[in-house]
């Protein structure tokens, strides 16, 4: 639930306010999904990327790393980033869209949320900037390429366990915020750099997945917030606001 926009970044973050910052269909994205399904208040601080204020000296001091996104919690003693990391102290803070601490389901729950985030969300990374890691030309796009495959096989991986869970939703009935991260992956997979080479076809359960999240409230607002149109997982668009993840 976004409270207002734009406040600066030098700004306090407001008592019990969270202040989320991103720039359009960025990784932000997953956690903006989170919180709106968890109809949380939380600020949104733009970061411009065209500008790489990703870089500036004021948001190095929230993520050395220069990436987005952040979460400034109000009363934990740093901010926090790593998408993976946000979403675990979400689900852990609010008691919602993941299993309880103790419970049965919690490890199957932790091990998925590192899949997703150590495995399927950094290879996506890389496959769209391959030239941050080898020459661009033909060694960025080979680089490309070859995980292209590795990432059609992690998306194979979560449809499979769909189907073992029961579905329609990675831990079965029970929607967890692993669906959010998971239908982003396969949103930014079918769109920028990898754009055709990569669709929910060969995955069934995945694709069912996908489609009932997108009838849900919380998505449509999130999504719009982003400036994301259309079906965002089934049939993404590439987002035309500037500073944009292409
Ligand atoms: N491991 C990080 C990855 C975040 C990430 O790759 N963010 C991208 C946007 S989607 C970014 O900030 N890119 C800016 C840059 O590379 O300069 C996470 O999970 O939060």
């Amino acid at each position: 639930m976004l409270t207002s926009t734009t406040p600066k970044r030098s700004d306090k973050p407001a008592a019990g306010t969270y202040r989320l910052h991103g720039s359009p269909d960025s990784a932000n994205l997953v956690v903006r999904l989170v919180l709106e399904e968890m109809e949380t208040p939380y600020q949104y601080v733009p970061v411009d990327r065209l500008r790489s204020e990703q870089n500036s000296e004021a948001y190095l001091k929230l993520n050395p790393q220069g990436l987005i996104p952040v979460l400034e919690v109000p009363g934990q003693d740093a901010p926090l980033f790593e998408t993976g990391a946000i979403l675990l102290h979400l689900v852990e803070t609010h008691g919602r869209l993941g299993p309880a601490v103790g419970s049965l389901e919690r490890g199957r729950f932790l091990k998925w949320l590192f899949f997703i985030s150590n495995t399927l969300h950094s290879e996506l990374r890389i496959s769209f900037k391959p030239y941050k890691y080898v020459a661009e030309g033909r060694a960025a796009e080979d680089l490309s390429d070859g995980l292209i495959l590795r990432i059609a096989r992690s998306f194979e991986l979560l449809d499979r366990e769909i189907s073992a869970s029961g579905g329609p939703y990675l831990m079965g009935q029970e929607l967890t915020c692993l669906d959010h991260y998971a239908a982003c992956c396969a949103r930014w997979a079918q769109i920028y750099r990898n754009d055709g080479k990569w669709a929910p076809l060969g995955t069934p359960y995945l694709k069912r997945m996908i489609e009932e999240l997108e009838v849900r409230p919380a998505v449509n607002r999130a999504c719009s917030l982003e400036g994301i149109k259309g079906l965002p997982f089934s049939e993404p668009k590439p987002v035309t606001l500037p500073g944009t993840t292409a």
